[in-house]
């Protein structure tokens, strides 16, 4: 089923960064669309939770240097 989540990513700063990770993530072809917004920086991914989960983004993410939390549902 896809989900969607939303991640924190406290060193995403500009352009690069974005186009960094929404490339790592979206090379994943669980993922089917990646939003991201420097301002709050806020990275939000949508995959089929049936091959890829939360732990998988946060560590794909930690691999290429941007440490990621996830944003805790209101
Ligand atoms: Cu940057």
């Amino acid at each position: 089923m896809s989900k969607e989540d939303i991640f924190i990513v406290e060193d995403m700063h500009c352009n690069a960064c974005v186009n960094t990770i929404t490339k790592t993530l979206t090379s994943n072809e669980s993922v089917t669309n990646v939003e991201t917004d420097l301002d709050t920086k806020e990275v939000k991914v949508e995959y089929d939770d049936e091959n890829f989960d939360v732990e998988e983004i946060i560590s794909s993410l930690d691999t290429i240097g941007f440490p990621a939390t996830i944003k805790k549902k209101p």
